[in-house]
């Protein structure tokens, strides 16, 4: 869930995973990360692999070509359908991208149930307009079409949804107070920061969205926001995919860049109520989740610290849930570019059963920490090294290791999917296991990137215990195309 460059990062590489691929993608999904504004630019992205002129962002409706309203800069197909002239200053741009890639799954859940087994061939199409009507108002607009081939236990919609209405919103912006503010409603993608509440699901093969209304001001140094709305919830089939009541939200955000010592970095504080009545039962009950966040890039370390209290009340009780995320990681000299950094997600669990608290934390939209959905951020430390290269302009590789122990022995382990897929007294070992995730990409040029990614957990004590404890083994081939 982000390219090569992520994969330079790291940490984020483990999320992360190709542009093309993967969760990762956040960042830099686009593959080429865009103008130079460093508050916003991904994290662990070499300047070097920044394009002189155009890049793709994670989030398409971010990208602005206004200034191909010049003539002379449309000297090309890709170029003209940037920036197509209708009547008048009303302009359309169009883009799209297309994912190919051939999974190899084995024992998803560590040999428990029915699983996917083999090779799995998916492809993700994504088409977008954005209509500018006026300097001040644009309606964008996204068709996704997902499918996966093989026979599919375990993730469903998210491996092969069909063709489905993605997004589609109407924009106003205008001046404020010497800043900029925007409203926009409607379905749309939703990402903060490190993605670790908010979060596009670009790894697996269906993209997230939301139906949600938002708003968003910005003034120099600050970011403020507000918004609203329900999760989109995908359904098998086309055209089906509909609002799901069922879970709900709305929230705020606060964010300042920082002067001195923490001059290229930034303070966000985000806050977000939920409440889910359907689902997985460990999760259904309502939530406020505050996030404190420290992002930014000092000489050569590029670190993201995050910190999350979950205060609320589940079908099992009050909650009082937090979780810690890090990243981090620092630029070594060498021709190859080396990076080596820490990545840690400590998510808590439930150490009282029965005492009328809840201390399992949601995860809410985070992205995943691999590819696939084995494990989510309930109940589990993650801890590990990482460790990037870049031995040229096109390619990066990352690699990874993570630590994996249960919180707590008196809670279960739970997937990405919101299951809990182990249940406490299965064992009564932390270990979980040890994963290695590694990735290569090579960039062939801006609008196509081919990469190949693997995770594998060595599974350890507990998972052991449980009688089902097989290693899991996970590799992807994808190639990406972005216009
Ligand atoms: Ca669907
Ligand atoms: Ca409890």
């Amino acid at each position: 869930m982000k390219t090569l460059i992520e994969a330079v990062l790291l940490g984020a590489a483990l999320q992360a995973v190709p542009v093309a691929t993967a969760q990762t993608l956040e960042v830099r999904d686009g593959k080429i990360p865009a103008k130079p504004d460093p508050a916003r630019r991904p994290l662990n992205v070499p300047n070097s692999v920044l394009p002189s002129s155009f890049a793709f962002q994670p989030l398409p409706y971010d990208e602005d070509y206004t200034r191909m309203a010049d003539p002379t800069l449309r000297n090309n197909t890709w170029a003209r359908l940037k920036n197509i002239p209708v009547i008048d200053d009303v302009y359309l741009t169009v883009g799209g991208e297309l994912r190919g890639r051939i999974e190899a799954r084995h024992n998803l859940n560590f040999g428990r149930g029915p699983e996917d087994e083999g090779l799995y061939p998916q492809y993700r199409a994504r088409v977008w307009t954005d209509v500018h009507l006026s300097d001040s108002v644009r309606v964008f607009s996204e068709i996704q079409s997902s499918g996966t081939t093989g026979r599919l236990h375990q993730y469903g919609a998210i491996d092969d949804n069909g063709t489905d209405l993605h997004q589609a919103f109407v924009e106003f912006k205008r001046p404020l107070g010497g800043g900029s503010l925007t409203v926009r409603g409607g379905r749309q993608e939703i990402s903060f920061g490190k993605a670790r509440i908010f979060d596009t699901r670009n790894g697996p093969n269906t993209r997230r969205a939301y139906d949600a209304g938002r708003l968003i001001w910005a003034q120099g140094a600050w970011r403020a926001g507000a918004f609203g709305g329900a999760v989109v919830q995908e359904v098998l089939g086309s055209w089906k995919d509909r609002t799901n009541d069922g879970f709900t939200f709305f929230g705020g955000n606060v964010a300042r860049k920082l002067d001195g010592w923490f001059a290229g970095s930034e303070l966000e504080a985000l806050f977000v109520h939920t409440d889910r009545e359907a689902g997985a039962p460990t999760y259904v009950g309502k939530r406020d989740t505050l996030s404190l966040r420290l992002a930014g890039r000092k000489g050569k370390l590029d670190y993201d610290a995050e910190f999350v209290g979950q205060r609320g009340r589940s079908q099992i009780g009050q909650v009082k849930a937090w979780y810690t995320g890090l990243d981090a990681a620092y630029q070594l000299p060498g021709r190859l570019s080396p990076r080596v950094g820490v990545r840690a997600d400590v998510g808590s669990g439930d150490s009282h059963p029965g005492n009328g608290t809840d201390g399992t934390y949601d995860y809410l939209g985070s992205r995943g920490m691999t590819l696939t959905a084995e494990l989510g951020f309930s109940n589990l430390v993650a801890v590990g090294p990482t460790f990037g290269l870049k031995p040229s302009r096109t390619v990066t590789a990352e690699l990874t290791f993570s630590e994996l122990r249960r919180m707590t022995r008196a809670d279960g382990l739970y997937s990405m999917t919101s299951a809990l897929i182990r249940r406490a007294d299965e064992g009564s070992s932390k270990q979980v296991g040890v994963r290695a995730t590694g990735r290569i990409d090579h960039q062939w040029n801006r609008f196509l990137l081919s990469g190949l990614y693997f995770a594998y957990i060595d599974a350890d004590r507990f998972l052991k215990e449980t009688g089902d404890g097989k290693d899991l083994a996970y590799a992807a081939l994808y190639t990406v195309v972005r216009l």
